[in-house]
């Protein structure tokens, strides 16, 4: 019998991608399970994707991409690392989920407390969502405050609480920015503006005493990346810790992304002895499967059920194959060296991006942090959302299509960050360089 062939179908005429995504369309609203895969800021047709390995994916086409986003965070090692398959393949033999405690549960909140300085405990959940959302709860539960800050720009999950645009003014609280959330959901949820001091300190000087917590990106990937301002973060730290209220840093995307320790260990170069009060994780933890995190303080976590008052359950949390693969993710990446190399890679890929833009007049700058990377069209870094917004998207949206053609694969919304993989090769870098020069020049 004639062996099946193992090389990728060739690019066929008509696109699988169009059929696929009409298709989907049909049953699932927007052809999508999450909104941002649908391209709608880009344009276009959303790839369907087949099948992945290493720094690369293949669509429904056939066609191959250098993978940039890396499931949004997730795939630090790359696709189909053989650690990991292997572990998630053996735990899956042992059963998919129990809903009972399991010996792996507690090497993973080993882990990830022996990683993260800050943590005393851990609550493992299966999304960023279910994780931000828990940890407001908990921070509402321990300070028995209401009211709650968060930054323009910076995205926590869809939980009601966080679906919120600022309100007019810091004496006003937050206004709902999807249907389906009431007003009064938000209204304890003031809304401010990513490193401005100033209105963070009247902001406290108004409300301090009803405030349980401050959420923030450290390093603001939901508006592509735009880090926090060491002066700006240590305000934060102060004035939580003046007032009582919980600071509460969302690495669900820098967290095991830009330094094994988070964005909080960057930060902690600068701010000698910083710390968040609470933590939430997801993403690169869960390697890929279904997995986040919260974790604090053990005065702060043992206010959770079932010891404490404040409620917070989950049918799949700690799921076994989940912690296999999150596990296994953790062990490979706690590896001497893997940091320093992951960040040398991605740093080289922003600076041969904006030296072939400047060679060719095109304004642009970039940053990265380990193997989290953004950049602007813009000729300086972004220091808030407002911003961030004043890019000619339909510039972006050209370079996006550019970039796609060429077989290279970049979130599909200006305001999303980027990220590398310890998969991804020199000769990688090159080729995605090399395909951004091609349009810069034309451009
Ligand atoms: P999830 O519920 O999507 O697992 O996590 C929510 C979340 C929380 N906090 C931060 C800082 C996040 O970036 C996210 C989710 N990130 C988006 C990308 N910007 C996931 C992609 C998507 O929504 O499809």
């Amino acid at each position: 019998m004639e062996q099946p062939s193992t090389k990728p179908a060739a690019p066929q005429t008509t696109s699988r991608n169009d059929a696929l995504f009409e298709r989907a369309k049909k049953l699932i609203p927007g052809g999508v399970n999450s909104p941002v895969r649908a391209f709608k800021a880009v344009g276009g047709t959303p790839r369907f994707i087949q099948r992945a390995q290493g720094a690369y994916f293949w669509d429904a086409d056939g066609k191959r991409y250098i993978d940039y986003i890396g499931s949004w965070g997730p795939m630090i090692l790359g696709h189909g690392h053989p650690a990991v398959v292997e572990a998630v393949q053996k735990a899956a033999l042992e059963g998919f989920s129990y809903g009972a405690p399991t010996e792996r549960e507690v090497e993973l909140a080993e882990e990830i407390v022996r990683l993260v300085p800050s943590l005393e405990m851990v609550r493992l959940v299966s999304s960023g969502t279910e994780a931000a959302m828990s940890a407001i709860r908990l921070a509402r539960g321990a300070t028995g405050r209401s009211k709650i800050i968060k930054f323009e720009g910076c995205y926590h999950g869809h939980a009601d609480a966080l679906l919120v645009k600022a309100g007019s003014g810091l004496a006003t609280f937050g206004n709902p920015t999807s249907a389906g959330v009431p007003p009064e959901v938000v209204q304890h949820t003031l809304v401010l503006e990513y490193n401005h001091i100033a209105q963070l300190e009247e902001a406290f000087a108004l409300h301090g005493k009803d405030i349980a917590c401050l959420m923030i990106e450290p390093i603001a990937g939901n508006m592509n990346f735009v880090r926090a301002s060491v002066p700006f973060m240590k305000r934060c730290r102060e004035l939580c810790t003046q007032h009582g209220a919980l600071l509460v840093f969302d690495e669900v995307m820098t967290g095991f992304r830009v330094a094994l320790g988070g964005a909080q260990s960057v930060y902690a170069r600068s701010i000698p002895g910083f710390k968040p009060d609470m933590t939430v994780m997801g993403k690169v933890i869960g390697g890929g499967m279904p997995l986040a995190a919260f974790g604090g303080t053990r005065a702060v976590m043992e206010q959770l059920a079932p010891l404490g008052p404040v409620y917070q359950a989950g049918t799949l949390s700690g799921n076994p194959v989940a912690t296999a693969c999150g596990l296994a993710t953790l062990r490979e990446i706690a590896k001497p060296g893997f940091y320093e190399a992951l960040g040398e890679r991605t740093r080289s890929l922003v600076t041969g991006l904006t030296q072939a833009a400047q060679k060719a007049g095109v304004p642009f700058c970039g940053d990265s942090e380990g193997g989290m990377f953004g950049f602007f069209l813009l000729g300086q870094l972004p220091q808030n959302y407002a911003t961030v917004m004043t890019t000619d998207s339909p510039a972006f949206n050209r370079f996006f299509h550019a970039m796609l053609d060429s077989g290279v694969y970049y979130a599909p919304a200006l305001y999303e960050a980027g990220f590398v993989s310890s998969a991804h090769t020199a000769a990688d870098i090159d080729a995605t360089v090399d395909a951004a020069a091609k349009f810069f020049s034309a451009a």
